[in-house]
């Protein structure tokens, strides 16, 4: 997809911060942080949202969780907990149509509502 932000992340073409990488997804900060260390892990193929997943890319993309969110973790000890969300959908406030999932450090106290 030569228009999809996410495809030109997975591509290099646009700047990013990478957390993780292998054939299949790649992992990279949320421009927006919504809690420092907030980040998306898409499939490297394009795929809008869950509706175009088959079982296998979501065995692929979905497998990949517990390694990245165990990093994120490990990164910075006043980590506490984790919200791991997928939005599918503009009425369920998907903003970029390449299916992501947001994985959200929490830390004690911490005021997002995410
Ligand atoms: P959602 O609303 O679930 O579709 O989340 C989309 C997220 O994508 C949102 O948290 C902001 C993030 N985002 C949008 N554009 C960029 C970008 O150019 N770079 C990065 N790293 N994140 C982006």
């Amino acid at each position: 997809m030569d228009d999809c932000i996410f495809c030109k992340i997975v591509r290099n073409e646009i700047p990013n911060t990478v957390v993780y990488e292998d054939d299949d997804v790649k992992a990279f900060l949320d421009i927006t942080q919504v809690t420092p260390g907030h980040t998306l892990l898409v499939p490297k193929k394009h795929v809008a949202d869950i509706f175009e997943y088959d079982a296998d890319l979501a065995a692929t993309v979905f497998s990949r969780i517990p390694k990245i969110a165990k990093a994120i973790k490990a990164s910075n000890p006043a980590i506490q907990g984790m919200n791991i969300c997928n939005n599918n959908g503009a009425v369920a406030y998907q903003s970029v149509f390449h299916s992501h999932i947001h994985l959200i450090p929490r830390y004690t106290a911490d005021d997002s509502f995410a």
